[in-house]
């Protein structure tokens, strides 16, 4: 029979106990007889390691963060939901940048993402740019299980490792007159082949009420499944934001800005009528296209369970809606 030894992050969050998550990770180094960095080497996306010239990189090279991981979960944020297998995960992803399909993590691992950049400006005290690896040392990371929901119906459930993107608005002393949170992703049209497509208002854009992105669940992501996150899903650092649909949770993240005008975002502006500002999850609101009841646990061979209002998080972010009831908050 064949025993499969389940890492912390591979046990049902029913089964999920805050003593026997730390001794489960803890038997795991213990009896592997390993060390951190060796933990924290990816397994099946070791195939995943590739430069941008095709020649394997060591995981220092890849990950000069990899050293902080994994990281204690933190138990408040529980879900009912298997976690989704991480080769699923890790081969089914929508970044437009490398290709408007699913199937995107091979071209993904041309994106060079050490050293990285990123730039705080707009309505902020002073200007800055941060080096990734110099945020990621700074934030005192956790990791979060959260269900993420993709407009498309599709769901999948994750351990991110992060922090709380307050902690990021707080570090960039933002101006009493900043209204929004505005978010860029890389631009980069030579190394990534779907910013050739020149119909789509390339650099992807995102953004946030101040209201929302100081809430505790939104989540700077600089890892999943207890190590750095891989390139596919928005590497070195993305946003989540669980209680919206997928497309608000921008990738590969290169600059954040304070505004007073409300940001217009990438898929606003393709095709406002479809997907709007707001994206809060909804089972009862329709896409114009398709509905929004169930949706497809990715990894599961087509289950489908029903759609939860906010995603399931509404006892965190309701109140956030109720002076906005005339906008288009579920679109
Ligand atoms: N920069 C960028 N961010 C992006 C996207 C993208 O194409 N480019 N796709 C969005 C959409 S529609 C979804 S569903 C999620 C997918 O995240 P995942 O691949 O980690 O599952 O990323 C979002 N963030
Ligand atoms: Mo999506």
């Amino acid at each position: 029979m064949l025993i499969k030894r389940k890492r912390g992050w591979e046990i049902p969050e029913s089964q999920v106990t805050p003593e026997n998550i730390f001794l489960n990770r803890r038997r795991f180094l213990a009896g592997a007889g390993v060390g951190l960095a060796a933990v924290a080497a990816p397994e099946p996306a070791a195939a995943f390691i590739f430069n941008r010239d095709g020649e394997a990189e060591t995981e220092a090279e890849l990950h000069p963060t990899s050293d902080l991981y994994p990281v204690q979960r933190n138990l408040r944020y529980r879900v009912s939901r298997e976690l989704t297998d991480e080769t699923a995960a890790s081969s089914y992803n929508n970044f437009y940048e490398f290709g408007s399909h699913k199937r995107i993590w091979r071209a993904a691992q041309r994106l060079p993402t050490h050293p990285w950049a990123v730039t705080i400006d707009g309505l902020v005290e002073e200007e800055m740019t941060l080096d990734f690896e110099d945020i990621a040392r700074r934030m005192t990371l956790e990791e979060r299980v959260y269900r993420f929901r993709c407009v498309e119906a599709w769901a999948m459930t994750v351990p991110w490792t992060g922090f709380p993107l307050s902690k990021l608005v707080e570090m960039a002393r933002p101006l009493g007159s900043a209204r929004y949170v505005r978010f860029e992703t890389f631009m980069n049209p030579d190394m990534a082949s779907g910013q050739r497509q020149t119909w789509y208002p390339w650099p992807y854009v995102e953004g946030l009420t101040m209201a929302e992105a100081t809430n505790e669940l939104s989540f700077m992501v600089t890892g999943i499944y207890g190590k750095p996150v891989a390139k596919q899903f928005g590497a070195p650092i993305r946003l989540h934001v669980p209680w919206k649909y997928g497309f608000k949770s921008i990738k590969s993240v290169v600059r954040i800005s304070f505004t007073e005008e409300r940001p217009v975002s990438f898929w606003e502006e393709i095709q406002g009528s479809e997907y709007g500002f707001w994206a809060n999850v909804n089972p009862d609101v329709p896409h114009p296209r398709w509905s929004q009841a169930t949706e497809e646990l990715i990894g599961t061979g087509g289950e489908r369970v029903p759609t939860r209002l906010y995603n399931g998080y509404g006892e965190f972010v309701a109140h956030l809606y109720d002076d906005l009831q005339n906008e288009p908050l579920f679109m």
